[in-house]
This record gives structure tokens, C-alpha cells and sequence, in this order.
């Protein structure tokens, strides 16, 4: 043992307090909750914080453990003991993203591979190579919301807004959103089967019968993004190198793995786009309407905000990526709702060995459910927890913490490859905005019950920022 501490002296999971529940269906009629698993889930772990951990039964029988303490999660970060398995919606967006970074298992050979090839074209230092496709983007939305000069749709027009970034820097596609009221089919695809990876974990086996032409629909939803991707690889492979794009498929057609020397398969290239597209684009649309929405509510902080962008970028043109790095409010307004509404509200940790996590035995491979949302509003650990507060980020305040308690990105070395490029896209299209236009107060907030929360219904009346 890690700590010293002998096994047997540690409580069986079966102490961590478990849900009702009924034959063939499991915890389900417990679970329900109009924003979504995931609020309920927060829900259920405020009303047991005095333990932390909640166990629940699936309709297939699988007793899944949810941890939202962050004194339990001290020891799930551990990278010496703990791991990121495939479990819930994973094992089923893997039909899709199959051995890409997002997907592939912590032992695959791909996932070093992969990592090795990708990570370094991620860094800050890289990513000045994407920031034209991210002021590119925001343009769009700007001449977008100027013109509207009333009520925006801010969900779908943020996702808009980080898809076509995210394909014009991955692959040099242009979706040009924008110009349609629809999302594209393509777009529309991948909604679907990301939904669907989280909606089968909650239908009853046996109204699965039911399903059959929503699952071929799956299938056929896969088949189409596997044809679109893979012509895109085939189309870049046709043309002559000296005329490739600086994107990220260019990238990993050309650079071999340090360690092997080998490149990425064609295969292998089509998983890490999809993972690209579905790991990258709700997340960041995602955050970027919760930050909205936060600002909307409150003047005085969107008054800050302005007045840094003012400061540090000036009243016109578009900034550099240097000066985006350097608003620190703006960057604090990302984190804290990033605490208070994680885009990605949980993740998968197993032991590598038998060992323990907090008072409980945590037996090699099986695998906890860590909420996010839940360790981001823990009140031993945060003060006033549903309060909206940038400055418990400023670095005084994030040094006296356990580093536990604030994981949006993930952990370790299977944490988010993007990050980089979601700050620095989000905080860009944040300061923009702020800078030239204002809003009206859009009223309380509720949640959409997607696999990435989303702000429901949230429409926002922006205007024009008056001199
Ligand atoms: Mn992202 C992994 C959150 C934006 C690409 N991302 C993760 C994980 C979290 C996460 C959490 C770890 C999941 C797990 O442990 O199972 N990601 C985010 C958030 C945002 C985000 C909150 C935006 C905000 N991610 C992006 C963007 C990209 C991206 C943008 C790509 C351009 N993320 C990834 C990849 C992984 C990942 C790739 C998988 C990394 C790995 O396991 O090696």
C-alpha cells in the first residue's frame, strides 16, 4: 500500500451508500432529472458529502461508483496509482473515435504514438500556426451578431463558431456555418452519435427492440463520418505536398514518431480527426455560452472585462495571440465556469494495483466515476461554491488549494490535448465580443440534458456597444 496501511483494514465499496433500485431497470426512476444525469448526480452527492461517493445501478446490471469529494479525488489524480479507463459513454463514442487520443486505452500502443505526434503541435508555441483560423472564424460571428442587433441563439452560434474554427485548422475544410440557419449534415451526424453514446446507457434493455431503426440510424450516421473524413485524407494525398495546408492532417501525414519512426496509419488519422471534431468543438461551445451567460448577469464584471480587452488590445482591430494570452480576467472568467458548469462533468479512473482510495479498497481495474462538477462546488474546499467568482483564480488563491480540486481538462497524461487551443480560441471570441457589444440580463439559468451541458434555451439580446 501506497500509505502503509494494510488492505483488510480498509471498508469493502459495498459501505459507499447506494441508490434504490429496481429488477431490469435498475436506479433509472432515481436518476431522472430535466437538466440531465449529470445535475442529478451533483444533486445526489451534495445530499451525501459527508461520504463523497454514491454508487447507482445501470439497467444492465453494472453498479457504476461516483466520487465527488475532492479528499476522495486526492487520491484518484494520483498518476502513480490511478488511471484513465474506458467506461459509460466512452466504450460507445469509440464506434466512432475508435483508437484516437479521446478513445484509445491507456496501454494502447496508438495512444503513445499518437501523443508523441500530436502533443508538441498543441503547445502555445505552436498554436500560433491556428490563430488565423480562429480570428478567421470569429469575424463570421461578429458581422453575424452586429447584424442581428437583437436577439442571438448563443448555444448554436457558438458551436458554429468552433466547429468551422476547429475543421479549418484540422483539415483546411470550411463548413462557412455562418451562411446557414441549419447546421451542416455532417455536424448534424456527429450530434446525433455523440448523444446516442450516452442515451444507450440510459434505456432499459428491453425497449432496445424498440430502437432498431435509431441504431441503424447510428450506424449509417458512423459510415457517413468515416466517408467524409476519409475523403478528405484521400483528397490531401492528391495533391502535391509543396501544396498542403499548415493543418493539423498535414501534420500527421508527414511527421513520424520520434520513438518509432513511423507515421500515423490513414485508419488511424481518420479516428483523430473525429476525435478532434467531437473532443473539440461542444466543449469549448459549451464554456464559451456559460461564460456568456455569467457576464450577461453581471455588469460590474463585464465592465472589468471590457475594460482589460480596452486596455490590453485597444478599441480596434483584432488582437494578437500575445496579447490574447495576456488577459488574465478574461482567462479567470473561462476558468470559473469552467468549475461551475465543466463542458466534460466527469471522467474515468481505475487502480493499476490493488490499493485504496480514501477509506475504501480500490481493487486493480475497477473503475470510478469522478465528477468534476461535483469536486468543482465542494465546500471544504470552496467558499460559497455556487457564487460566481473569477478571482478564486488568481494564482495566490489556486496555490492554497489541492490541485484536486479543479480538473476541467482531465488529469495527467490522459488530460485535454486542446486546451491551449480552446483558451485561447474561447478567450479571443470572450474579449471580442465584450469589446463591441453589450447585453441584457437573459435571466436565470437552466441546463440542456445533453452529453455536454449547454446552457437551455439561452438567447441573449446583444446590441451594438454604445462609444
Ligand atoms: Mn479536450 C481530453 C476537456 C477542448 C481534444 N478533454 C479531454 C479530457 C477532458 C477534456 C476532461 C479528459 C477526458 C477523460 O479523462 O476521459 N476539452 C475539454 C474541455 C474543453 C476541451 C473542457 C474545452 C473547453 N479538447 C478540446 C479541444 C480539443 C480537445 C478544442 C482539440 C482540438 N481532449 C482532446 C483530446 C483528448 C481530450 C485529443 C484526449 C487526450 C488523451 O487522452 O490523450
Amino acid at each position: 500500500m501506497a500509505d502503509g496501511t494494510t488492505t483488510s483494514a480498509l471498508r469493502p465499496l459495498s459501505d459507499i451508500p447506494i441508490l434504490p433500485k429496481l429488477p431490469i431497470i435498475g436506479s433509472l426512476p432515481w436518476l431522472y432529472h430535466p437538466e440531465g444525469f449529470m445535475p442529478r448526480m451533483l444533486e445526489l452527492i451534495e445530499q451525501h458529502r459527508d461520504v463523497g461517493a454514491l454508487r447507482v445501478e445501470r439497467p444492465d446490471g453494472i453498479i457504476p461508483i461516483f466520487v465527488g469529494n475532492v479528499s476522495l479525488a486526492e487520491d484518484l489524480v494520483d498518476e502513480n496509482r490511478f488511471e484513465k479507463v474506458l467506461d459509460g459513454p466512452l466504450v460507445h463514442i469509440r464506434d466512432f473515435a475508435g483508437d484516437g487520443l479521446f478513445t484509445a486505452h491507456s496501454d494502447e500502443d496508438n495512444w503513445h504514438k499518437a501523443n508523441r505526434i500530436l502533443a508538441p503541435g498543441f503547445s502555445t508555441a505552436s498554436l500560433e500556426r491556428y490563430y488565423p483560423a480562429m480570428t478567421e472564424t470569429l469575424e463570421r460571428l461578429l458581422e453575424h451578431w452586429l447584424r442581428a442587433n437583437g436577439p442571438v441563439d448563443v448555444v448554436p452560434d457558438m458551436t458554429k463558431l468552433t466547429l468551422d474554427t476547429i475543421s479549418l485548422a484540422g483539415f483546411d475544410h470550411r463548413f462557412d456555418s455562418f451562411e446557414s440557419t441549419e447546421l451542416h449534415p455532417f455536424l448534424q451526424a456527429i450530434a446525433r452519435t455523440l448523444q446516442e453514446s450516452i442515451d444507450v446507457l440510459q434505456r432499459p434493455l428491453f425497449v432496445e427492440p424498440l430502437f432498431r431503426k435509431h441504431r441503424a440510424r447510428y450506424q449509417r450516421d458512423i459510415e457517413s463520418l468515416f466517408c467524409l473524413v476519409d475523403d478528405v485524407i484521400r483528397e490531401r494525398k492528391r495533391l502535391p505536398e509543396e501544396k498542403w495546408p499548415r493543418d493539423f492532417l498535414s501534420l500527421m501525414l508527414t511527421v513520424p514518431d520520434p520513438k518509432s519512426g513511423e507515421k500515423l496509419s490513414d485508419k488511424n488519422i481518420r479516428y483523430q480527426i473525429l476525435t478532434f471534431l467531437v473532443a473539440g468543438h461542444e466543449t469549448t461551445a459549451g464554456l464559451l455560452s456559460f461564460a456568456f451567460h455569467a457576464l450577461a448577469r453581471d455588469r460590474e464584471l463585464f465592465l472589468r472585462v471590457r475594460r482589460e480587452v480596452d486596455e490590453a488590445v485597444g478599441r480596434q482591430g483584432m488582437p494578437t495571440m500575445k496579447q490574447v494570452l495576456e488577459l488574465d480576467l478574461v482567462r479567470r472568467v473561462l476558468h470559473e465556469s469552467l468549475r461551475l458548469w465543466p463542458t466534460v462533468p466527469a471522467v474515468t479512473r481505475a487502480a493499476k494495483e490493488d490499493t485504496s482510495m480514501g477509506p475504501y479498497v480500490a481493487p486493480k481495474g475497477r473503475p470510478f466515476g469522478l465528477l468534476l462538477n461535483a469536486i468543482h462546488r465542494d465546500p471544504a474546499v470552496w467558499k460559497e461554491p455556487t457564487r460566481f467568482d473569477p478571482d478564486r483564480f488568481l494564482p495566490e488563491a489556486v496555490k492554497a488549494r489541492p490541485a484536486a480540486a479543479y480538473k476541467p481538462f482531465g488529469i495527467g497524461k490522459r488530460a485535454c490535448t486542446g486546451k491551449h487551443f480552446a483558451l485561447i480560441e474561447a478567450s479571443l471570441c470572450l474579449a471580442m465580443v465584450v469589446r463591441e457589444m453589450d447585453f441584457e440580463d437573459p435571466g436565470p439559468l437552466r441546463l440542456t440534458p445533453t452529453i455536454s451541458p449547454k446552457p437551455k434555451g439561452f438567447r441573449l439580446r446583444v446590441r451594438r456597444r454604445a462609444a
